[in-house]
């Protein structure tokens, strides 16, 4: 496998000015008609610019035109097209081609699911359709006509406005459609066949009128109201967090059940994986009422920043990812904090914040700290679709939210105005982003540009000394990195500018008025944004009157790992106090997970549990406390998972990872009681179900407290709290909570509620996914393997390995939800697992290489589970097919 680098890109030596697409579709054989009016580009000299080179995959070639003449100078092979002796500067060439949809299971290209067709382009799936110029610098405009038989295909979709119907001979008819903005080939779609819509007219503020449409199959058109609402709100959060309009006349969304990842930005034809677009109380629980309203936004607001302004280049995905990851994120904290007090929305804020930086800190942390590590711009890829990483996407968020920490909100949207002014309809890099950011605001940010280049998580060791008689307090900050494979050490080249943000907190914990020695501001923030430049600086705050606690890294103002030596009580303190709410919650994971390793190591001892009984009252504190909000409260109570505890340990034993964390949550349990029955019952919520933020922390809230009270030593009244919840339940929420806490007591407990959910849900494949979840994730009774039901419902019925939700919902989930069950100590995990990574590979490349990645980390864990999970990599390297799994394996085998 050859690997693409970064500094090899050459601008291309050609220029499509406008592409007519005709499709007529048919599930085996579909032909495609290209006319593509191309020019040689300007300046373009030399060998690259001798040839027209257009990529094709899996395709066969018709027919080849030049100007309306048939040409005989080419050549066509497995990777694309040749066309010699071209007679001009510019032309039209003539392509038709034929491709086989039904056959298509990588689910890359044109492909059938349930009859209709779908596509998916991102990042080179064009090329699976017709042949082309399938790179993002090349921009151009797409008139499309597709023609299908009535009957089975009504309902004929592509990019932007309809401009004609009609119908032709045998039954067949046709809609023309055309996109009057350049895009790159990845933002193509196309949709045909037998769906619904929900429709929707909405004045945008320039007084224009809009069509919003969401299309699935008819009998799910009941489950759309809520994704439909989401798709307004985000017209109407954009227009006014960054004046941003929406530019077509429609706006489509497009559901599908077989996806491979979660939805497609294609420009006006959104094509979604089903899973975040229907919903309703019955079969979707708050999470996934937030996970329809976080990707309907970011797909949404991809139209601005990934398809109006695009990528030049692979490597600058995170151009378009991280900077919409962030756009997301702050339009979910802006929904939900959205007709708050000022406290309550600080408060809903802050939960947000908290979710995003957990899942940061598990995947991402580890993602960096693997054989996967690569820069948010990464220099060499062997397969791009490997590249849409935590890295990439999460991270990536963070380096964009750092501009807005230095720069305020209004500095963050100068930036961005620049941005779009300069580049509108072009395709740019991270460095032609951060420039708008430098020149809106007068920095010099060449500094910032190593967030891009370096690989790794950076550390943050701080020191501090308080001078009484002096009356300062000295911070002292020094970065570097943690131990770093060979090639991200590689990539380690220097100081990052990190934006430190701090609080100081008195005895009483007030928080305490910050001036810095020599600082100009006219006021005492309690709260300031430190700019680390240095290896190491010192920070000096004067008139400090009394000896503060340091609240660091404030609100997780940089992704990093903060090392201080705070001490057990100092942390209980913040975790009662700090007026950071993320920091708050930050003081409880600290201690949960100084706790948490020191058990861990004791069972690895086989030495006997205990637990210093202040730990059980800081938490019982927090969740007393009525002032805080019911969601704060539920993170706060949820501990670090196995997977992020395992990841701070060299030889990690899961045993006792999971021995350590199961005494942690019982001795809250047990310690907890009567608290935990208190929340339970005050966190109720009456009336009819809502997928609110305030109503959703209630439940979170009262449903966190039943799973800790599935782990009391005599678990009987919370069995019965549990069944009666499993069956009056009027929301998923509360259902599949139920069903949860049921299976945590243990299996027989749960039996007549699993089958129930069956009967119940057989027919909703969304809310079937819950079914193979949950039994694929459960705890299990000691000696027992849940890998034997794992491998039992794989022979349901209901079971497919080829429709990818489905896949997920057991195998991902058995292998990378279920630690301590994935990790057993006779390796029969890691032989499953490398049993499903080959099947899927035949299959979907795309969907096996991200189950590959469940063992890259194999080197953290104690030699014997290292050597079978080394022997299972082996066998997976020998058998692989595709250059997908083939990258993850090799790079983890290194
Ligand atoms: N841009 C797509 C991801 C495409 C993944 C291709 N393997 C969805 C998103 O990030 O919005
Ligand atoms: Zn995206």
């Amino acid at each position: 496998s050859v690997a693409v680098r970064r500094l090899d890109y050459a601008p291309p030596a050609f220029l499509i000015d406008e592409v007519q697409l005709e499709f007529d579709l048919a599930p085996t054989k579909t032909t495609v008609t290209n006319t593509m009016r191309i020019r040689r580009a300007p300046g373009a000299a030399g060998a690259a610019a001798r040839d027209l080179v257009l990529h094709g995959d899996d395709l066969d070639l018709v027919s080849i035109a030049i100007d309306g003449r048939p040409w005989t100078a080419y050549t066509a092979n497995d990777d694309g097209l040749t066309v010699s002796a071209l007679p001009s500067d510019a032309f039209t060439l003539k392509l038709v081609n034929t491709n086989r949809p039904a056959a298509n299971t990588s689910l890359s290209g044109l492909y059938v699911s349930n009859r209709n067709f779908f596509t998916q382009c991102e990042a080179e799936g064009f090329r699976r359709i017709t042949y082309f110029l399938d790179r993002p610098d090349v921009m151009t405009t797409y008139t499309v006509t597709l023609r299908a038989a009535r009957d089975d295909y009504p309902v004929l979709l592509a990019n932007g406005n309809l401009v004609e119907t009609g119908e032709l001979p045998d039954g067949r008819h046709f809609a023309k459609w055309h996109d009057p903005f350049v895009k790159p080939s990845y933002l193509f779609a196309l949709v045909a066949g037998k769906l619904a819509a929900r429709e929707k007219r909405i004045r945008i503020r320039s007084g224009e009128e809009k069509l919003l449409q969401v299309w699935v199959e008819p009998h799910d058109l009941p489950k759309t109201e809520y994704a439909m609402d989401s798709l307004v709100h985000s017209i109407e959060w954009d227009e006014e967090r960054f004046g941003l309009p929406l530019d077509l006349e429609r706006f489509m969304i497009v559901a599908v059940s077989d996806f491979n990842m979660g939805a497609m930005e294609n420009k006006g034809l959104n094509i979604f994986n089903t899973k975040y677009v229907l919903a309703d109380a019955q079969t979707a629980t708050d999470f996934d009422f937030a996970g329809i309203e976080a990707v309907v936004g970011h797909e949404y607001f991809h139209n601005w920043t990934g398809n109006r302004v695009t990528c030049r280049d692979w490597f600058q995905l995170s151009l378009k990812e991280g900077l919409t990851v962030f756009r997301d994120q702050e339009f979910s904290a802006d929904m939900a904090a959205k007709g708050l007090s000022p406290e309550a929305a600080a408060a809903a804020r802050a939960a947000r914040r908290i979710d995003d930086v957990r899942g940061l800190r598990q995947n991402q942390f580890a993602e960096d700290a693997g054989p996967m590590a690569h820069p948010v711009r990464p220099d060499s890829y062997v397969e791009i679709n490997n590249f849409y990483t935590m890295t990439v996407y999460e991270k990536g968020a963070e380096v964009v939210r750092m501009y807005q920490t230095l720069f305020g909100r209004d500095g963050f949207r100068k930036g961005m105005d620049l941005y779009f002014k300069r580049h509108d309809g072009h395709a740019v890099t991270c460095d032609d982003f951060r420039a708008a950011m430098a020149d809106a605001n007068g920095r010099d940010l060449a500094q910032f540009e190593r967030w891009y280049s370096q690989a790794g998580t950076p550390r943050v060791a701080v020191t501090t000394r308080y001078d009484a008689a002096a009356r300062t307090y000295d911070v002292t900050l020094s970065q570097g990195y943690g131990p770093s494979s060979a090639a991200a050490k590689a990539t380690q080249t220097g100081p990052l500018l990190i934006p430190f943000a701090i609080g100081l907190v008195g005895a009483d914990g007030r928080d305490l008025p910050l001036k810095l020695e020599g600082g100009t501001r006219a006021d005492a923030p309690t709260t300031l944004v430190l700019e680390l430049t240095e290896t190491e600086q010192t920070f000096r705050f004067v008139d400090v009157a009394e000896a503060p606690l340091p609240s660091l890294l404030r609100d997780f103002s940089a992704p990093v790992i903060v090392h201080y030596d705070y001490t057990d009580a100092e942390l209980t303190f913040l975790f009662a106090h700090d007026r950071d709410a993320f920091n708050r919650w930050e003081a409880g994971q600290r201690l949960a997970t100084r706790a948490l390793l020191g058990l861990t190591a004791a069972a690895s001892r086989g030495e006997a549990l205990t637990i210093d009984p202040a730990i059980v009252a800081a938490f019982g504190r927090v969740l007393r406390d009525e002032s805080l909000a019911p969601a704060f409260r539920e993170l706060a109570l949820t501990l670090p998972s196995e997977r992020y505890l395992s990841e701070q340990i060299d030889d990690a034993d899961p045993a006792a990872v999971h021995a350590a964390r199961q005494f942690l949550r019982r001795a809250l349990a047990n310690g907890l009681r009567d608290d935990l029955f208190a929340a339970y019952d005050q966190n109720r919520v009456e009336g009819p179900y809502a997928p609110s933020a305030i109503d959703s922390g209630h439940r979170g809230l009262k449903n966190v407290a039943l799973n800790y009270l599935a782990d009391l030593d005599d678990p009987s009244d919370t069995a019965a709290l549990a069944r009666a919840q499993y069956d009056t339940a009027d929301n998923m929420t509360d259902r599949s909570a139920a069903l949860a806490a049921l299976l945590q007591i243990g299996k027989p407990h749960a039996t007549a509620a699993l089958d129930d959910f069956y009967r119940r849900f057989e027919h909703d494949a969304l809310a079937l996914d819950k079914w193979f979840a949950m039994q694929a994730v459960r705890r299990g009774a000691p000696g027992e393997r849940v890998l034997d039901d794992v491998r039992a419902l794989m022979a349901h019925p209901a079971f497919s390995l080829k429709n990818p939700n489905r896949a997920r919902s057991l195998i991902f989930q058995f292998c990378m939800g279920n630690a301590a069950q994935f990790h057993a100590a006779d390796g029969s995990g890691y032989a499953f697992w490398a049993d499903q990574v080959l099947a899927l590979d035949a299959m979907n490349p795309q969907v096996a290489s991200r189950l590959a990645r469940a063992l890259e980390r194999w080197r953290k864990f104690t030699p014997g589970l290292r050597d079978a999970m080394r022997a299972a990599l082996e066998r997976v390297a020998a058998g692989v097919q595709s250059k997908d799994v083939r990258e993850v394996v090799e790079k983890a085998l290194a």
